[in-house]
């Protein structure tokens, strides 16, 4: 009977190499091609841009409620990229940058934030997952597909996006529980952005890290600075490697910071300080990764110049196509979830037939 200690393999790598200046620690630099370097800038670019069009839009009422991702660009930009065609992609809902390097157009995800159905659609031949607001849901639809995968031997993986807060759902601890005991090609990456609203991230655990809490479940947790997009696309390529080679699945946490506000319908102030903002603000990954690129020679400020001058051309086209097309109809809310309504779904969904017909919905020019 005896008390002893026992013997468990902790491992949480934290990994960085770009620092807060954008200055590469060379010997793990991955040296990626100059085309992928600069797709991941792009990426990044483009997510920024359509990011401050969509607070806009949303102040002048053009769209609803929307989930800036600006300063973690780094975090979604970067790992969405080691992902091959056929594997998965599990959004969460600050990952514009990802869903357009899958070839989303990007009125799409601008008719998610409108509230159109129709931004619900993944274009066709794509295996992704639309835009899912539900705190954590993402990660159980993650494991389900990494578990069809395995039944399948189907050889890819599938990379999942969830918040710092989300971590704290029980969605999360069970995915990571059942992909661990059966081996799932699933990545986790966390976006720990320091606030779950106004909860801040020591109030979701008293973990150290949220890296360590895949140790629980028998599979390596990695921790990266998030803000960094080397280190992320390191852990994330890795992580995906090992996944298709059935060596499981990987948590990753990426420490990054939510530099605006949580959704246009907060307002940050009440419970953050502005020294907090600009202490982040300094590492922001847009400037950081510039600054490497030009180092490398892979950028200068012409092509600067035109990355921006792209990402301002296709935001404003998608803003133009995305309101050229607004003619859907409203009972499509219904359509979607059940090839068969139940009865209170049928009958909430004549109600609000009715009540179209009875304000002529439709019948005026511009329909609504
Ligand atoms: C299941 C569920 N509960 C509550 C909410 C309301 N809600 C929206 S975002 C959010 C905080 C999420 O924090 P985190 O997971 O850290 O992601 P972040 O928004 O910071 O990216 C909450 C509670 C929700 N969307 N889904």
């Amino acid at each position: 009977m005896p008390r002893k200690r026992i013997e468990i393999k902790p491992k949480v790598e934290y990994l960085s190499i770009l620092d807060g200046d954008g200055n590469v620690d060379e010997a793990l630099d991955p040296r990626l091609d100059a085309d992928r370097s600069l797709h991941i800038y792009r990426l990044m670019v483009i997510a920024r841009r359509l990011d401050e069009r969509c607070i806009n839009m949303q102040r002048q009422g053009r769209i609803g409620t929307y989930g800036p991702c600006r300063g973690q660009e780094a975090a979604h930009c970067a790992s969405v990229v080691v992902l091959e065609q056929a594997d998965w992609l599990v959004q969460a809902f600050r990952e514009p940058g990802a869903a357009y390097h899958r070839g989303w157009p990007l009125e799409t995800v601008l008719r998610f934030w409108g509230g159109y159905e129709e931004g619900c659609r993944p274009p066709d031949g794509v295996n992704d997952l639309p835009i899912a607001v539900p705190i954590a849901s993402q990660v159980p639809h993650a494991m389900g597909i990494a578990w069809g995968m395995v039944t399948k031997n189907d050889p890819h993986c599938v990379l999942c996006y969830c918040g710092d807060g989300g971590t704290s759902e029980g969605d999360f601890h069970e995915s990571l529980n059942f992909a661990g005991v059966y081996n799932l090609p699933l990545i986790t990456l966390i976006q720990n952005n320091q606030w779950a609203i106004s909860i801040p991230r020591e109030k979701q655990t008293a973990s150290e890290t949220i890296a360590q809490k895949a140790l629980a479940y028998g599979f390596d947790g990695i921790q990266v600075d998030g803000n960094d997009p080397l280190a992320v696309y390191v852990a994330t390529k890795e992580a995906a490697d090992r996944a298709r080679s059935g060596g499981g699945p990987s948590l990753i946490e990426a420490v990054t910071y939510r530099l605006s506000v949580h959704t246009t319908a907060d307002d940050p102030k009440k419970y953050r300080t502005d020294e907090e903002v600009a202490r982040w603000e300094k590492l922001d990954p847009i400037p950081r990764y510039e600054k490497y690129l030009r180092t490398r020679g892979i950028l200068d400020d012409k092509l600067v110049a035109e990355v921006e001058e792209d990402a301002l051309r296709d935001v404003a086209a998608a803003v133009d196509r995305f309101e050229a097309s607004r003619e859907v109809d409203p009972l499509d809310c219904f359509k979607y979830m059940y090839a068969e309504l139940p009865p209170e779904l049928a009958e909430q969904r004549e109600e609000f037939r009715q009540a179209l017909e009875r304000e002529g919905y439709g019948k005026s020019a511009g329909g609504h």
